[in-house]
């Protein structure tokens, strides 16, 4: 799809929403915290202005979300205006994309990647989670902030500056998560569960995972493969994956870490994460995917082996960009 969006800026997306109703608010498949605090965030927010809004999700809100996915009121209606929120590309609309994927009206996001396909777009590429974007049209709206809009979306910049620790957390970042603490929400246990709870089966699919693991590039690379039958050895579901990416990165010496997921057959999803000067986006970019500077993926097809080949070439080029080779 071509890109059609024109750039809007905080007060034209206040006057959207003000002048606007009926919202049905979309998110990306297997969402993660970000794209669900956002998408509650905002909803809460606009039920709190009389509107009726409603978050659709391609795939099953996992459970460990339910703390402020449930606080929003379940509304009936026929939906009028699309907005999606942390969503890159229509691509990721999953079983929604076909309903929705040209309808979309306003599009609320921080990927640089953004392809464009809301007819108007806010995009900061500067904040560290889409949440950070709402918490700032929510706040020009003149909506109190309650817990439950807080629970919202301190989780999702929490997670996605994964606690705060990513190179994408900014001093505002962090007053933004005191004002929400303020509110008296109990961060701690949101990352007590977002961070240091896994399941017996996740560390038994780790486990396996980690006895395969590759370096290349002299230890610059790592590459972590997690295969379908790994996955059903193990027993873990789909959300129990979520944050498996970021073991590859933390090896030291590594500036590019690989996860490969096994999809379907010969269908593997890609995450790639890198520390600088390496940017992960370009790298994904090359592959036909996209994301953020040190957060990136895409979904290749073919036999692993051409797929590892595949993704090994796009990385010696940025190595060779960056000046980073052995
Ligand atoms: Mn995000």
């Amino acid at each position: 799809m071509d890109y059609k969006s024109l750039p809007v800026n905080i007060d034209f997306v206040c006057k959207f929403l003000q002048e606007r109703d009926l919202f049905v608010i979309l998110t990306h498949a297997s969402p993660d915290g970000d794209a669900l605090g956002a998408g509650f965030g905002l909803c809460l927010a606009l039920q709190k202005m009389n509107k009726r809004a409603k978050v659709l999700c391609p795939d099953p809100i996992p459970q460990k979300y339910f703390y402020f996915t449930k606080t929003a009121a379940d509304q009936e209606f026929v939906g009028r205006t699309i907005i999606a929120v942390d969503l890159a590309d229509t691509k990721l609309l999953g079983g929604l994309e076909e309903e929705y994927g040209d309808k979309i009206e306003l599009c609320i996001d921080h990927h640089i990647s953004n392809t464009g396909y809301a007819s108007y777009l806010m995009l900061d590429p500067d904040a560290a989670a889409t949440c950070e974007c709402i918490y700032d049209i929510i706040k020009r709206l003149g909506v109190e902030i309650d817990k439950n809009i807080a629970l919202a979306l301190y989780t999702g910049i929490s997670t996605d500056t994964g606690c705060f620790k990513y190179s994408n957390t900014t001093a505002k970042t962090h007053l933004i998560a005191a004002e929400l603490i303020n509110t008296g929400i109990d961060s701690s246990e949101i990352n007590r569960i977002m961070f240091d709870t896994k399941s017996r089966q996740r560390l038994e699919l780790e486990r396996m995972a980690l006895e395969d693991m590759e370096y290349y590039f002299g230890g610059k690379c790592s590459i972590i493969t997690v295969t379908k039958a790994m996955i059903d050895k193990s027993g873990c579901t789909d959300d129990e994956l979520e944050g498996i990416t970021s073991i590859s990165r933390a090896v030291e010496g590594i500036v590019a870490g690989v996860t490969i997921k096994e999809k379907l057959p010969q269908v593997y999803k890609i995450s790639i994460r890198t520390h600088a000067p390496l940017d992960a986006s370009s790298i994904c970019r090359r592959l036909g995917g996209g994301g953020h500077a040190r957060a990136a993926g895409c979904e290749l097809k073919g036999p692993l082996e051409d797929v590892k080949s595949r993704i090994l070439g796009s990385i010696k080029q940025a190595l060779e960009e960056a000046q980073c080779t052995v």
